[in-house]
């Protein structure tokens, strides 16, 4: 039984090291360090309780695995293409975990070059935004979405397909990405992660990815984004554009003391407060700027 639990946490082990994730790597290898000095065959979880180098959450796996002969959380890593071809990459090419994941990534790129290359018709960035909007009104009644990038502008072809999300009660939209881009996969509308999903410090989460409207169709680039309520009116310009109409607004912002994002208009000079802003109009206000429609943005 030890032989078979040192493989599991091992394994563990292997699946952080390739992730990236090196503080859970680190855990994991002093928990197999430790139990390959644990001299005493391991017959239940409890008797590990207190053994240094083994915590409470690792513990409740070794349990399981004496239980059960598995764990589940952990089954996919056995079956999941993605983790095998990144640790091949690791073990057998002697890439590090970001060179293995980098090579990966152009290789999604190579396998969609030519379909990335082509532009999406209005038509069809409303469809495929149709497909995002219902899925969110199955998890939650609040939910609003809309699409950004080019498309707001008025583009009639768009590079990709920028959604934009909020809770239109404030509610917290923590883990409503990975929600939605769960049931889309299971749909089988989303096709491809590019990157992990992205929390940021200040509230927003993302997503970057590949979408396909039906199984005959292009594949298509699809970016998707989730502010709090309160952060909207920051979001909707950010995410809107243009690349460069953002950097301008960002200069005229800095040239009054204030720092401009995607979520706050915060002052950079002593004296000045923080400047609430919950329509995109507000922030064009607040920097003394005449408002500009998206149309008038795509420079
Ligand atoms: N954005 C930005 N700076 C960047 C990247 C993006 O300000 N370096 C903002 C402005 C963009 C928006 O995010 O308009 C969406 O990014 P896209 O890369 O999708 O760009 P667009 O939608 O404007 O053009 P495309 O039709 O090529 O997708
Ligand atoms: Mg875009
Ligand atoms: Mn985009």
């Amino acid at each position: 039984m030890n032989k078979a639990i040192i493989a599991q946490i091992e394994k563990l082990y292997n699946y952080y090291k390739t992730s990236g994730d090196k503080g859970r790597a680190f855990g994991y290898a002093k928990a197999v360090r430790s139990l390959k000095t644990y001299d005493k065959p391991i017959k239940t979880g409890e008797e590990l309780d207190g053994v240094p180098g083994i915590g409470d959450g690792i513990i409740r796996k070794i349990k399981e695995f004496i239980a059960d002969g598995t764990i589940k959380k952990f089954e996919f890593i056995d079956t999941d293409p993605k983790v095998k071809i990144l640790q091949e990459l690791e073990n057998v090419w002697g890439l590090g975990p970001k060179g293995a994941q980098k090579l990966t990534m152009q290789k999604i790129g190579l396998k969609y070059y030519d379909d990335f290359l082509k532009k999406i018709p209005r038509t069809e960035v409303e469809l495929l935004l149709a497909t995002v909007k219902q899925a969110c009104l199955s998890l939650y009644k609040d939910i609003q979405v809309e699409a950004c990038g080019s498309f707001r502008r008025g583009r009639l072809e768009c590079g990709d397909i920028d959604v934009l999300i909020t809770r239109t009660n404030g509610q917290p939209i923590k883990g409503i990405v990975q929600q939605l881009v769960e049931k889309l996969e299971k749909e089988n509308f989303l096709k491809e992660r590019l990157g992990d999903f992205r929390y940021s410090t200040t509230g927003s989460e993302g997503y970057m990815g590949v979408c396909q409207l039906g199984v005959k169709d292009v594949f298509r680039r699809i970016d998707i984004k989730a502010y709090p309520y309160e952060q909207y009116g920051f979001a909707l310009l950010y995410f809107t554009g243009s690349g460069p109409f953002n950097l301008k607004m960002r200069e005229e912002a800095i040239k009054q003391g204030y720092s401009l994002s995607d979520h706050s208009l915060t002052p950079t000079a002593p004296g000045k407060k923080k400047i609430d802003c919950p329509k995109e109009e507000d922030v064009f206000k607040a920097l003394g700027m005449p408002y500009k429609t998206p149309k008038e943005r795509d420079i």
